[in-house]
């Protein structure tokens, strides 16, 4: 039996590899929460964070759960408010079970939440979006639709609700995976604004935080079950037609093979970051249909909403 080796009495239930560690179940909890604290403390964000709102993007999946269940704990110490926003893309077979989770562990938490359907605000589910794409309808795979529906959704309903930081649940491989992803599409602008904090880059758009960017899927998981946030362990069905899927395969097989290569990376592209910030190009203006952020005239929520509705009006 491994002991763990902070208090050295309990027995270890995870190795935390790139820190050469061995953590029991109540060292790791405290463990995981001031992981995040640091992140977040390092990049600034609690300073005068007293009275402000941060809004959590839940989904009701383990991440977003344990974001919550992070971002709770440390309001009491920092004196901030947090509420939590899912967006509800109209997945059947996944959604319906995840606001569930959610509902259960805000009530748990006694965050006040709020619902909001992309159907009422698009006129389509992602569901639809998606049968259309598998009839050669439309160009667009269901995750590129449902991301950019998700993001345009929640910082307009984030700002609305007077959020000062919108957080989200990425762990350290979701956002390996985007930085491989935007490396491989040479999309050199969208690479460097990630990190743990995207800055507003227009009066519009609410600053995202991610507390969980140092923190390995494996360890949210274990996280997740300890506090018993009772997370489905459902996956979303259209998963694997993205790219990600792809990506997080071969990332793992890595790890695989070199234990804490995905914390080294994250570590080295966050450092090419910091030193290529001063190349970040502030390109936003306003979309001319809907007034929200955008790179070009016309924002990619509306260009996508314009387009199913012709298609689902002419089927
Ligand atoms: S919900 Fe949406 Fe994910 Fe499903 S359609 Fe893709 S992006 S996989 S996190
Ligand atoms: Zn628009």
């Amino acid at each position: 039996m491994t002991l763990c080796s902070i208090c050295g009495k309990e027995k270890a239930v995870i190795k935390i590899p790139y820190e050469g560690k061995y953590l029991c179940k109540k060292c790791f909890k405290k463990y995981f929460v001031e992981k995040a604290e640091k992140t977040l403390k390092k990049a600034n964000v609690f300073s005068n964070s007293s009275g402000k709102l941060f809004v959590v993007a839940t989904s009701g999946g383990k991440d977003s759960l344990n974001a919550l269940y992070v971002m709770k704990t440390l309001s009491k110490k920092y004196g901030f408010d947090v509420e939590a926003l899912l967006i509800n893309e109209g997945i059947s077979g996944y959604r319906e079970f995840t606001i569930k989770a959610l509902i259960k562990v805000a009530n748990r938490l006694n965050v006040p939440y709020r619902i909001v359907d992309v159907k009422k605000h698009f006129g389509f589910t992602i569901d639809e979006a998606a049968k259309l794409f598998f009839e050669g309808k439309i160009e667009w795979k269901p995750c590129t639709v449902c991301g950019v529906i998700r993001r345009y959704l929640l910082n307009k309903v984030s700002r609305e609700m007077g959020a000062s930081y919108l957080v989200t649940g990425h762990n350290l491989d979701d956002d390996l995976q985007t930085a491989v992803m935007n490396l491989i599409r040479g999309d050199f602008q969208a690479l460097i604004r990630g990190g743990v904090v995207v800055k507003a880059e227009h009066p519009k758009l609410v600053p995202r935080v991610r507390p969980l960017h140092y923190i390995y899927e494996k360890e949210s998981l274990i996280h997740s079950i300890i506090t018993e946030l009772e997370t489905p362990y459902v996956e979303c069905s259209y998963a694997p037609y993205s790219l990600r899927w792809n990506i997080r395969e071969l990332l793992n097989k890595l790890e695989a093979v070199e234990s804490g290569f995905k914390y080294r990376l994250m570590v080295k592209i966050d450092d090419l970051r910091e030193r290529f910030s001063k190349y970040k190009v502030q390109k936003f203006t306003e979309c001319r249909l809907c007034g929200e952020p955008s790179a070009k005239e016309i924002c990619k929520a509306c260009e996508i909403k314009l387009r199913i509705m012709k298609v689902l009006e002419n089927a």
